[in-house]
């Protein structure tokens, strides 16, 4: 029977749901309003992307799992400028539910960011453990540098295992969020509703005409009609690339299509060098 209250000293049950919650609530909160173009979304997602981009298949290094961009180097790091605003969103929920390891945490803010933003459901699990300092942070160099071509792009990608195809579904991120002149040097929104996840950034970047932007930041790319949109070398790259194009072509057609791929591509990604005990009953 019922015995009343468990003693405090009983261990935690994980429950994933509520931290799923809590997530759901720190996007849905005033705070969130007041951030960039009306949430924490995007730059949730981009946490997520970062701390599992650094992962290089040969060596089985970097990779989501030990949530190293808590230490320098790879805190400071150029790519990561910025990203401190979204570990700090975390770290109250961090203290909330102790029993989280960061690297989870990081990882599942970024599955839900997309599902409440519009996106897939982000197939998710949990078992990464966190690095107890930064000796084993991956080296400067692992993320995609915008300023490049299609072949820097596939070097990045292939490192990480993934294809062509995966490449410009996971590129597909680009409809949320914006460039932060003070942390990339870039300036600017990719699409016309950075806070839904869609498939508009693969039909803007077939529609528009782009046009190299006349300023005193690095190149990059403007939308010939509002002038108000952006696209990095690295996006163009997709359509001048004669084996990336025909996917963006598409996904800008099939936006279902997009949703599958992106979620199956996303998921791996937060996947990527983490040591499961268990496989995923719902993973392909
Ligand atoms: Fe990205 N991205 N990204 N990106 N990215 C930037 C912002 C976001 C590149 C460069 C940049 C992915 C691939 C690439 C997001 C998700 C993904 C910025 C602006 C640059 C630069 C940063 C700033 O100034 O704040 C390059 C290069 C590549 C590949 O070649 C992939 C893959 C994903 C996720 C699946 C999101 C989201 C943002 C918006 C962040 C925000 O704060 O709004």
């Amino acid at each position: 029977g019922v015995t009343g209250k468990a003693p405090s000293s009983a261990p935690t049950v994980p429950d994933y749901d509520k931290v799923r919650k809590a997530i759901s609530d720190l996007m849905a909160s005033d705070k969130a309003e007041e951030y960039d173009d009306g949430s924490f979304g995007p730059i949730l997602v981009r946490l997520a992307w970062h701390c599992s981009g650094s992962y290089d298949k040969a060596s089985n290094t970097g990779g989501s799992n030990g949530a190293t961009m808590r230490f320098p180097p790879e805190s400071g790091i150029g790519a990561n400028k910025g990203l401190d605003v979204a570990r700090k969103l975390l770290d109250p929920l961090k203290e909330q539910f102790p029993w989280i390891s960061y690297s989870d945490l990081w990882t599942l803010a970024g599955a839900v960011a997309i599902e409440e933003m519009g996106g897939p459901e982000i197939p998710w699990r949990p078992g990464r453990t966190d690095q107890p300092d930064g000796k084993n942070c991956p080296p400067d160099g692992r993320l995609p540098d915008a300023s490049k071509g299609a072949q820097h792009i596939r070097d990045i990608f292939y490192r990480m295992g993934f294809n062509d195809q995966e490449i410009v579904a996971l590129s597909g991120a680009h409809a949320l969020g914006r460039c932060h002149r003070d942390r990339s040097g870039f300036e600017g929104p990719w699409t016309n509703s950075p806070i839904t996840f869609s498939n508009e950034y693969f039909k803007l970047l077939l529609d528009e005409k782009w046009n190299k932007k006349k300023w005193n930041g690095p190149l990059q790319y403007e939308d010939k009609t509002s002038k108000a949109l952006m696209m990095l070398p690295t996006d163009m790259a997709l359509v001048w690339d004669k084996k990336f194009k025909p996917y963006v072509e598409l996904y800008a057609k099939d936006d279902e299509k997009f949703f599958q791929d992106f979620a199956k591509a996303f998921s791996t990604l937060l996947e990527l060098g983490v040591p499961f005990k268990e496989e995923l009953p719902n993973k392909a």
